[in-house]
């Protein structure tokens, strides 16, 4: 061991790992070892060709940015509910859940769309999301297949790279029980490599796939747009983002868009109350059912 900090953890794994419920971790109280449903739970379904089941951390964002974007393209038939789906209460292992992701994560999607015939399509991880909306509505992907390559590069880049940032820096920077200094320099070093990685090619490509705002676009900017403009894990100034220029510009260039700004307050449940609406189920709601606009009972 190198330095001080570590060499005084004294832990020696077991043989055999067994599973100790109170490790103390934010998350402590749901995680468990196993998969599969935990408690009958039936989900609410509403009047819209689909039905959303999220909330509003980067993986959900992606989804409702998706949505907002697809509708205001003038796509009417990517109208959709979007139900709370509380993962700190555990919803995410509820039966009627987990029958639409087995992995019991948001977001989860069911397609209800006539041109199903009756037969609905159930759809989980946010990539798999976002390329079927594509393919369904043939939007938000370039047509031409060199650039459509490159955007897909970008949609398994992030699906591949972003657990080194929600699951390792994040993780160990915001939730763990107390502070590490080895976990965190593994996982800043590499939150800092990929964006680096992303500072690099945006210094020669407006967008992810070059001049056509994506889905690549679409995946990517939850998590390092967010990153990098301090709106999660308030890591901005640790992280230096600052520093990624390149970067920065597309992040802010992003964040202007309506749509962006309305996906990012679907299934909010924190941060300013007229960016939170718990639960969209119209296009009026943005104006109607924010926090600040309701009463205490309604929310
Ligand atoms: N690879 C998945 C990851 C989804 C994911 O990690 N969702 C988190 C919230 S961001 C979740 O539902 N966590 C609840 C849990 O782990 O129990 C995707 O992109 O859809």
């Amino acid at each position: 061991m190198s330095n001080d900090n570590n060499a005084s953890n004294s832990y020696t794994p077991p043989k055999v790992w067994t599973w100790n419920p109170d490790n103390g971790g934010e998350w402590a109280s749901i995680n468990r070892p196993t998969a599969g449903a935990r408690h009958e739970q039936t989900l609410p379904k509403g009047k819209h060709p689909f039905q959303l089941y999220s909330l509003a951390t980067p993986n959900g964002q992606k989804v409702t940015i998706m949505f907002e974007e697809l509708l205001a393209l003038g796509h009417k038939e990517a109208e959709y509910d979007a139900h709370l789906i509380k993962i700190g209460d555990g919803d995410q292992f509820g039966s009627d859940f987990v029958g639409i992701n087995p992995n019991s994560k948001i977001p989860a999607l069911m397609d209800y769309s006539d041109d199903l015939d009756g037969k609905p399509q159930r759809i989980f991880e946010s990539g798999a999301i976002l390329l079927y909306l594509s393919e369904k509505f043939d939007a938000l992907l370039p047509k031409e297949l060199s650039q459509r390559t490159e955007a897909m590069s970008w949609l398994f880049w992030q699906m591949g790279s972003a657990p080194y940032i929600g699951g390792g820096f994040g993780h160990f920077y915001s939730y763990a029980p107390y502070p590490m200094e080895y976990p965190i320099d593994r996982f800043t070093m590499e939150a800092k490599r990929q964006l680096d990685v992303l500072d690099k090619h945006l210094a020669k490509n407006e967008f992810m796939a070059g001049d056509e705002y994506s889905i690549a676009d679409i995946a990517i900017w939850p998590w390092y747009g967010n990153l990098v403009l301090g709106h999660v894990y308030d890591a901005a100034e640790f992280l230096d983002t600052a520093s990624y220029k390149n970067l920065m510009r597309w992040a802010k260039k992003i964040e202007t868009r309506d749509a962006v700004k309305r996906g990012r307050m679907v299934n909010r449940t924190w941060g300013e109350p007229d960016e939170q609406l718990h639960e969209r189920h119209d296009a009026s709601d943005f104006e109607t059912k924010t926090q600040d606009k309701l009463e205490p009972q309604d929310s």
